[in-house]
């Protein structure tokens, strides 16, 4: 992938320091080439060690843009507190450049990807004047996978630095392995600045940003251009616009699946294990259940990620799951010692970095949901802030950002390569009314309709209106790197090519309805073990289940309900299929469907007709 444009590149700065280098040429030209577009006043390559850690968050904290944490309370970690417009990922500024626009589809944003490097280039010419652009060489997934996957990130920002190396492997070997592979290595460049170039003597900004933001992905040249914003899944690239937006576009190519998936390892009290991937939309409380703590005794979850899976078919037919990330970027409102211990033992280690949360004057973090409520706290705004306060302490998308490495029920394979064989697949959303607490698909393709009609309600970790019900295809809507109907029909002969009896059985959850006062009908966290035992249980051919219009319903009695306090009537109505709110449904679907006009698979089409009937739609 080349930066340069027709014009002849400006000339390099000359003062330009430079710490660090490659022997390989390409990588070389490229960072050069970024360097004299972007004119920074140093370059240096990152190399993940230890000092370079403490070099840079002191710094940061010199910047003002981190608080060191009290070492007692969190060792070796930082509070940040971004600009207030750069708070979550921003859907209408994000692209796919394709060659053909017809292969982004109608979920993605598009513009010819020569008009668009035109227009970025500009932005980028000078973009980082006064800065030090870092180049951090990285790996998702492991650095010993048959065919490691590698990326190199170009930024401007020391936030995203510290940031990356908790999230993906970065640094020294990385990039030795890089060179040894020479011209056979592939790495996807990404090219991220804040787009806030400092003039000789001007005084930066905590959260240096821009109010023009581009997120670009080039899906042919498997590139990625970021533009103006310092929010993690706009600017740690490794992350959402590579291992997913990048990698489902090589999954396609390539016969494979990149998914919005976290991946859990599940042991029966017979010692049976089992391993499960589940898509949500984001802050769903996908981290929540990948460290789920179940409440049925003998049960044991351990996690392998919370965010993100790579699928592959093994030798043996089956699929194996990878998490290609190395850290856990999770929503912290919310999480506490009763809905995410574990996350919270994870956090207590250090090592971690804490965004738009609130900072505790004993120099700890606090958030809505966390107990300890402090009297006083400075908001993520800046303000004083007591449990009187009207306004949040913390951004309803604040996150905590901390390595995978120091979670307790870390499974021991997320270190092998290969991945785990997936037994089941969870689809999800946010739904008050409608969709029952679990439905098991009758096959392949009806999971695959499933996952293509998932809707949720929007949260927060998108900028735009929340609480508004939207189609999110396997959880995948602002993650689908190309047409979002080749993208289904994908998964159709995937399902097509494979062993049916060897694939992932796909279940439909919602742990978010609600009766008619608006409270939630089924508690959630740690009692979502019940519903992976019946999954479990229905794959074992052991749990009984009604068929309805939708699919595989449990019978009440088929949930285990050991110790659960729930009024019977309450979980008959989590398990309801309501025809007159499915009925209500179908123009939805049907709407959604016609967006793909001729790119919808015809098995979709079908599927949808079979709904219709059973449900006695015309
Ligand atoms: O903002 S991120 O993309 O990093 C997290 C998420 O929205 O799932
Ligand atoms: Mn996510």
């Amino acid at each position: 992938m080349t930066i340069e444009s027709t014009e002849p590149a400006k000339a390099e700065n000359p003062n330009t320091e430079r710490v660090g280098g490659t022997t390989h040429a390409g990588l070389q030209q490229w960072v050069d080439e970024v360097a004299a577009l972007t004119t920074p006043d140093r370059i240096e390559w990152v190399t993940g060690s230890d000092a370079e850690w403490t070099r840079l968050t002191d710094k940061l904290v010199e910047a003002g843009t981190f608080v060191r944490l009290n070492d007692e309370k969190k060792p070796n970690s930082f509070y940040a507190a971004s600009d207030p417009t750069d708070v979550a990922r921003v859907e209408d500024r994000t692209f796919i450049c394709s060659v053909d626009e017809k292969d982004a589809g109608p979920t993605n944003n598009w513009m010819d990807p020569n008009e668009m490097k035109t227009l970025m280039r500009d932005l980028y010419q000078g973009c980082m004047k006064g800065r030090t652009m870092y180049v951090i060489p990285f790996v998702m997934g492991h650095l010993n996978a048959e065919n490691p996957m590698f990326g190199v990130e170009i930024t401007d920002s020391e936030y995203v630095v510290v940031s990356m190396r908790v999230m993906a492997r970065c640094g020294v070997n990385v990039l030795r392995r890089i060179e040894e592979l020479g011209e056979a290595a592939n790495y996807v460049p990404a090219l991220h600045s804040l787009g806030a170039p400092l003039e000789p003597g001007q005084q930066d900004v905590k959260w240096p940003c821009s109010d023009t933001k581009y997120i670009v992905q080039f899906p042919e040249e498997r590139a990625i251009w970021s533009y103006g914003s310092g929010y993690g899944g706009n600017a740690l690239l490794g992350k959402k616009c590579y291992s997913l937006r990048i990698a489902s576009v090589m999954a396609r190519d390539e016969g494979w699946l990149a998914e919005h998936m976290l991946i859990l390892k599940l042991t029966s009290p017979e010692q049976q294990t089992y391993y499960v991937a589940a898509a949500f939309p984001s802050a769903c409380g996908k981290t929540n259940l990948a460290m789920l703590k179940p409440t049925i005794p003998g049960w044991k979850v351990e996690t392998l990620g919370d965010d993100i899976a790579w699928m592959r078919f093994g030798e043996d037919g089956r699929l194996y799951a990878v998490n290609p990330e190395f850290g856990f970027f999770g929503v912290a409102p919310g999480t506490n010692e009763k809905t995410n211990p574990y996350a919270m033992e994870t956090i207590a280690k250090g090592n971690s970095v804490f965004t738009n949360v609130a900072l505790t004057d004993d120099g700890d973090i606090w958030w809505e949901g966390m107990e300890n409520t402090p009297a006083h706290a400075t908001s993520w705004k800046g303000q004083d802030w007591t449990p009187d306060s009207e306004e949040l302490s913390s951004h309803p998308n604040s996150r905590y950002c901390t390595p995978i490495e120091q979670c307790p029920i870390l499974a021991d394979e997320y270190n092998d390569p290969k991945g785990v064989p997936i037994s089941a697949i969870f689809f999800g959303g946010r739904r008050a009314s409608t969709v029952p607490l679990v439905t098991e698909s009758r096959d392949w393709v009806h999971g695959t309709f499933m996952g293509a009609t998932l809707s949720s309600e929007t949260t927060a970790a998108a900028t735009g209106q929340v609480g508004v019900v939207r189609r999110d295809p396997m959880a995948m809507l602002p993650f689908i790197g190309y047409n979002a109907g080749d993208y289904f029909q994908h998964w159709i002969n995937l399902g097509k090519d494979a062993d049916a009896h060897k694939l992932p059985k796909i279940f439909y959850v919602n742990w978010f309805r609600r009766d008619a006062d608006g409270k939630f009908v089924w508690p959630g966290f740690g009692e979502n073990s019940r519903v992976l035992k019946w999954a479990i249980e229905r794959i074992e051919g052991k749990a009984a289940a009604v068929e309805t219009p939708i699919g595989h319903v449990p019978t009440p009695e088929a949930i285990d309900t050991d110790g659960l306090d729930m009024d019977p009537a309450e979980l008959a109505k989590a398990l309801h299929v309501d025809v007159d709110e499915w009925k209500a449904e179908i123009p939805h679907i049907e709407e959604w469907f016609a967006k793909f006009g001729d790119n919808l698979p015809t098995q979709l089409r079908v599927e949808l007709d079979g709904l219709k009937a059973r449900l006695g739609v015309q």
